[in-house]
């Protein structure tokens, strides 16, 4: 493994690749030089692979997708110059798989333009992610058919991260993969080779050149498929990819009629609660209304309560007056009554 550059071409146009001019798409290839596709869903350690080969290679981390673009690494293996393509993984962070086998057909059909042809494919997986649910079997699906019946001899399946399981789960997963036919069963069926990436630089070569050693220079179905005239939407590969959205758009679509049922129904609920709280507050305001009525009213009774005391007050102090003047008119008379009384005592007569 000698001198190694990459040759990014990040300017590949995404759509309607012959109208618009690249930069370099494909270095200088040699009819003896061997290229070499290395795919998978992002973060399984495409580029990583690479960088066992050349250091130009860049390697992300756990949490986002890194590789966002083809970039053509070239490598010096057994004395043949290698040119590894490194592909932006699919199920991407921030980016549509429409989005990236676009990206990926312009880089075939332009390769299949120039008479290049790919001496195979590396597809890898993670070990661990044995359940491929979902992205991964639809990614699977639109893989086989991007390479068709024939290409399919051209690719190995590797299994990467072999480290981050104790090595009997490994293997009961590799199982599980190589033999169920909704997993890799099918493609292994078709001539697919399965190897492990579990040593580093040594697995990767290994895996090199077991793709070199088939001498099996192969045109994928898609490569096919766009050079009779088709649309990427159109190829066996698009039509996966297509389909899984229209799929998605019908789930999305159930969903949404579910949501706006809901939506319906809490609307209704909403409007109801309005409305008793809106009689509630009337109610309530009735109710303060008629507290403050009766609290004149008590006002009202209070006065009349004290207009009726003082009336009585006014009759009693009447009363008194008159009981004092009679008091007055009494002790007078009884002055009088005394002062005639020694009168008459003095008049005693003997
Ligand atoms: N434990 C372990 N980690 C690995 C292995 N291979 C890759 N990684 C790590 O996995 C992460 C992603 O690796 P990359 O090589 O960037 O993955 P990629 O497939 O190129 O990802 P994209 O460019 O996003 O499609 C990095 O942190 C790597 O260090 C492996 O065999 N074992
Ligand atoms: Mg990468």
């Amino acid at each position: 493994m000698g001198q190694n550059h990459s040759t990014p071409i990040g300017a590949l146009p995404t759509e309607n690749s012959s109208a618009q001019s690249v930069e370099t798409p494909v270095p200088n290839i040699g009819p003896d030089d061997a290229v070499i596709a290395v795919m998978g869903l992002t973060g399984v350690g495409k580029s990583t692979f690479i960088s066992h080969f050349c250091d130009t290679a860049v390697v992300g981390n756990d949490l986002e997708s890194c590789t966002t673009s083809i970039s053509i690494h070239t490598a010096t293996i057994d004395s043949q110059t290698v040119y590894l393509i490194d592909t932006p993984g699919f199920d991407d962070t921030t980016r549509t798989d429409t989005d990236i086998l676009k990206e990926i057909a312009v880089w075939l059909e332009r390769s299949y333009d120039a008479d290049i042809k790919l001496a195979g494919i590396v597809y890898l997986h993670r070990i661990q992610d044995n359940r491929v649910g979902g992205s991964g079997t639809t990614n699977l699906h639109m893989f086989r058919e991007l390479c068709g019946a024939s290409g399919l001899s051209s690719v190995v399946l590797a299994t990467t991260m072999w480290d981050a399981l104790p090595l009997d789960k490994a293997e009961a997963r590799e199982r599980e993969l190589t033999t169920a036919p909704e997993l890799w069963g099918g493609l292994v069926e078709h001539g697919c080779a399965v190897l492990r990436q579990d040593g580093g630089a040594e697995s990767a070569a290994r895996i090199v050149r077991h793709i070199l050693e088939q001498r099996r220079p192969v045109t994928l179905q898609l490569q096919e498929e766009m050079a009779d005239g088709l649309a990427l939407h159109e190829t066996a590969a698009g039509g996966v990819l297509k389909a899984e959205l229209e799929a998605q758009q019908r789930a999305y679509e159930e969903k949404m009629a579910v949501l706006e049922g809901q939506l319906g129904r809490l609307a209704a609920e909403l409007a109801a609660l309005q409305v008793a709280q809106a009689a509630r507050e009337d109610r309530e305001r009735e109710d303060r209304e008629r507290e403050v009525r009766d609290s004149e009213k008590r006002e009202l009774s209070r006065e009349e309560v004290i207009g009726r005391l003082r009336l009585e007050l006014d009759g009693l102090r009447g009363e008194v007056e008159s009981t004092r003047l009679k008091q007055e008119r009494t002790d007078a008379e009884y002055r009088d009554f005394t002062t005639r009384r020694g009168k008459w005592d003095w008049c005693t007569v003997m």
